[in-house]
């Protein structure tokens, strides 16, 4: 046959382009996108008629944890790359960023990339790279930075908080002098430990124990003082980063004002700060362990729509999950652990920071029909691959040039009921629970292959269709050549 696959009669939607095109498939990659009608006779060995439903470039979620160890001393990841990946892939998404932790007593970042690759290796339905997440910033780890880009990793992770993890003002520095000439971008995760830690023993001294205590933990000004001294830090070195995990809408207003003083600084946002309220940690029992995330979902709806309104006006550059995957069962971690006579309810700050959510972010932005069709795939396939080094490879459908990756959506004739027995995870609940959706994809196509086929037979595909990605520079904007001072100072 001429083409592998041929996807006809389906509204395309990508960044640049949207209206009904059919689409060829060729050796894993696009091969024509044409108006419709146009590959009319074209012989190929599967056909997908997609009239009435939409097809989208495969969903690119660049923030995800999978079997990291625990590394806040909290619990292991309930998910391996094998059931992360599988959960991704039935959801739309086609390509992940995962995390490679190094720890602090490690010195070497090279040696954590190679651990990770191991756990990925043949595990995978999704195509993959990584971040390495610094924890220890000392010589040798900023020694190897050029050495990270030579493997194809073009991104790090560093924390702000989290005793196990944090790194003092000075250490990023070092981080971002490197990660400039290098060409690296930094994702930071912006909270004050301090002003957590101080209002954690408060909240102690007054006994309150409670799951919903983890938001009074966390308040906002943690949020906002660490994004504004990222800001700050990143703004001193001219270099770009993308702030993770944003939930408050005024730290998302520094990001803005940055953003049109021309500073290269990109954020990000996640289901969880959309759709889940400080309400939703306060139920009976320890239900509420549920929800807990760093940082917290926020108040209410006020906190909802200004989180959408970043994400329509560009303050957001990309929507991601944050899939953290915890067991609430979980004998030493979950539940049954943190419950005793002295903790009735348990205590807030043993639960592990983060919710799963890598199957459930598409279908939960698209359900809420908020962001233009368009807007939808920028922030959740385009933009993550521009920034993280992967585009025009993924998050597009140029002929030639992009992977043949497809989301596929039908449009649902009944609203239906979201419940944990319909994902793919390893983790024993989903935070959106009998949450009403109505839009979930019908086919998942990973370089030109069906591996998700909702009514004919769902996962098709083996383990270990997905390979890891060598990743290139970011490709928007990065260090204003026109600073105070240039790297050659130094
Ligand atoms: N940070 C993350 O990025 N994910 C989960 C928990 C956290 O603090
Ligand atoms: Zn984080
Ligand atoms: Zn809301
Ligand atoms: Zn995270």
């Amino acid at each position: 046959a001429e083409y592998d696959l041929l996807v006809l009669n389906g509204l395309m939607v990508t960044v640049d382009k949207m209206g009904e095109f059919d689409i060829a498939v060729k050796d894993g990659k696009i091969a024509k996108v044409v108006q419709k009608g146009g590959l009319d006779g074209a012989q190929a060995k599967k056909i997908i008629n997609a009239q009435g439903g939409m097809v989208m470039p495969g969903g690119v979620d660049a923030h995800v944890h999978l079997q990291e160890p625990a590394l806040f001393g909290k619990g292991e990841s309930a998910d391996s790359y094998e059931t992360g990946t599988r959960s991704a892939i039935c959801g739309g998404t086609t390509t992940l960023i995962t995390f490679a932790p190094q720890r602090k007593s490690e010195p070497s970042l090279l040696s954590a990339l190679a651990a990770t690759h191991h756990l990925a290796r043949d595990n995978c339905y999704t195509d993959y790279s990584f971040h390495l997440i610094c924890s220890n910033a000392g010589p040798k780890a900023i020694s190897e930075f050029a050495a990270l880009r030579e493997e194809g990793i073009s991104s790090l992770k560093i924390y702000m908080t989290y005793e196990a993890l944090q790194l003092k003002d000075s250490e990023i520095l070092d981080v971002l002098f490197e990660a400039r000439k290098q060409k690296i971008v930094t994702m930071i995760h912006a909270e004050n430990g301090a002003i957590i830690d101080w209002t954690i023993k408060k909240l102690e001294e007054k006994k309150l124990f409670a799951p919903k205590y983890h938001v009074t933990s966390h308040p906002p000004v943690a949020e906002i003082e660490a994004t504004y001294r990222a800001i700050s830090l990143s703004g001193f070195i001219d270099v770009p980063i993308l702030i993770v995990h944003v939930s408050s809408p005024a730290a998302a207003q520094h990001i803005s004002e940055a953003q049109q003083k021309g500073l290269p600084v990109y954020a990000e946002t996640c289901p969880q700060y959309l759709f889940l309220t400080r309400k939703d940690l306060d139920k009976p029992g320890f239900e509420g362990a549920k929800c807990v995330c760093s940082p917290p979902p926020r108040e209410g709806e006020q906190d909802h729509e200004g989180i959408w309104k970043g994400l329509e006006d560009g303050t957001f550059t990309v929507l991601s999950s944050d899939h953290c995957p915890f067991l609430y069962e979980d004998t030493n971690i979950g539940k049954k652990s943190v419950i005793s006579a002295e903790h009735p309810n348990g205590h807030f700050k043993y639960i592990p920071n983060g919710c799963p959510g890598v199957e459930t972010r598409l279908s939960l932005a698209l359900s809420a029909n908020r962001l233009k069709l368009q807007k939808f795939v920028e922030v959740t396939s385009t933009n993550a691959a521009k920034l993280y080094g992967l585009y025009p490879r993924k998050g597009a459908l140029i002929p030639g040039e992009s992977d043949a990756d497809l989301t596929i959506w039908y449009p649902e004739k009944n609203d239906f009921q979201l419940t944990n027995s319909m994902l793919h995870h390893n983790v024993d609940y989903t935070p959106y629970e009998g949450k009403t959706l109505n839009q979930w994809p019908r086919y998942t196509v990973l370089r030109g292959e069906v591996i998700w086929a909702r009514d004919e037979g769902g996962l098709i595909a083996k383990k270990g269709v997905g390979q890891f990605l060598k990743r290139d520079v970011s490709t928007l904007a990065g260090s204003r050549s026109h600073g105070e001072w240039s790297v050659e100072d130094f």
